[in-house]
């Protein structure tokens, strides 16, 4: 497998914003000590010392075997194609593991994620601690092709796998003063290099919705990406899928759930309420403080295109907002 490091996007404003150092290929070989480009594993290639890739190459994901489900085609994207699975797997915003997108997947080795269980808490009818396979295994696993659009502009289009975030707020039964919802996300700063590189951050990471958007059945929770379970780097084992809002909003890696009568905060809000309000729909019409939101670069092709009004889902969100 090569490592693929995409070129020729230094300027953008994903690399520069917030905090990114956009390092270049050459650098960040030497940074991770695999000391040679283009190594590649099982076909003869030596790699001198321990274990260039940091066990992510021989990581078996224990949630491959719910996959693949049957692809639920009232979400299919027509007008842009699929994103390259290597590159929706090897371009990641993962804060817990580093700044750097193109290192995030390759500092996931430590991370553990079976068992994994997820805490509920707050105004519902069914609190308590909750096995990862007790959900999976409860609620019917289907497959949908969404856009994702991250609020630096790059944007890609990819068959998530899991279960429609409906099924579990129901199952759940919140009160009827439960009006929003809460997500946190791993804490484990031994596992996640990145929390403790940037300890100003106000970790773990937290999002949240308001609960008619969680019930929307766009509200998707992945446990699957391609028909695999879902990679560490992606947000392993379960994560937020919210189509039309900015990336940010899918938090990955969820632990705890909480249903609230009021809005809570969230880590980017937290961090910069200016830039990254809590409701954060896509909208071409409204500028980042920092840079245009009107279009968008597809990742694999580089393709620039028109940023579309949440991001294509008005028809499923539109009357949420009037
Ligand atoms: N816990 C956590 N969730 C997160 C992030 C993060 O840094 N930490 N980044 C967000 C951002 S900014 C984006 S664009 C998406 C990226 O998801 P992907 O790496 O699967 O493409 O994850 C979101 N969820
Ligand atoms: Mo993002």
């Amino acid at each position: 497998m090569l490592i693929k490091i995409p070129k020729g996007w230094q300027g953008k404003e994903w690399e520069v914003t917030p905090e990114g150092i956009y390092l270049s290929r050459r650098e960040l070989v030497k940074t991770l000590g695999l000391g040679g480009i283009g190594l590649s594993v099982g076909c003869g290639l030596s790699v001198t010392g321990g274990d260039p890739f940091n066990g992510v190459e021989q990581f078996v994901n224990p949630y491959d075997d719910y996959f693949p489900v049957v692809r639920n085609d009232r979400y299919e994207v027509n007008e842009r194609p699929l994103t390259d699975e290597i590159d929706a797997t090897q371009y990641n915003n993962f804060y817990e593991f580093s700044v750097q997108k193109t290192a995030v997947w390759q500092l996931v080795g430590e991370f553990r994620i079976e068992p994994w269980t997820i805490e509920v808490a707050g105004l519902c009818g069914r609190p308590g601690t909750y096995d990862i396979d007790d959900l999976l295994n409860r609620f019917e696993l289907e497959e949908r092709i969404y856009r994702h659009r991250c609020v630096e502009t790059w944007a890609m289009t990819v068959p998530w796998s899991g279960f429609a975030l409906r099924d579990l707020v129901s199952y759940l039964e919140p009160s009827s003063d439960a009006s929003y919802i809460r997500f946190v996300t791993a804490d484990a700063p031994t596992q996640m290099p990145g929390m403790t590189e940037r300890p100003e951050y106000p970790w773990p990471y937290y999002e949240g919705l308001r609960m008619d958007e969680a019930v929307n059945e766009l509200s998707f929770m992945a446990a699957g990406l391609y028909g695999r379970g879902i990679p560490r780097q992606n947000g392993a084992p379960l994560r937020l899928v919210v189509p039309w809002k900015y990336g940010y909003k899918s938090i990955k890696s969820i632990v705890r759930i909480e249903f609230l009568d009021q809005e809570p905060a969230t880590f980017w809000s937290d961090l910069a309420p200016s830039e990254y309000p809590f409701i954060s729909n896509v909208d071409p019409d409204v500028p980042h403080p920092r840079w245009s939101q009107a279009t968008e670069t597809l990742l694999t092709s580089r393709e620039e295109v028109d940023t579309l009004k949440y991001n294509g889902y008005g028809e499923f969100v539109a009357d949420l907002y009037e």
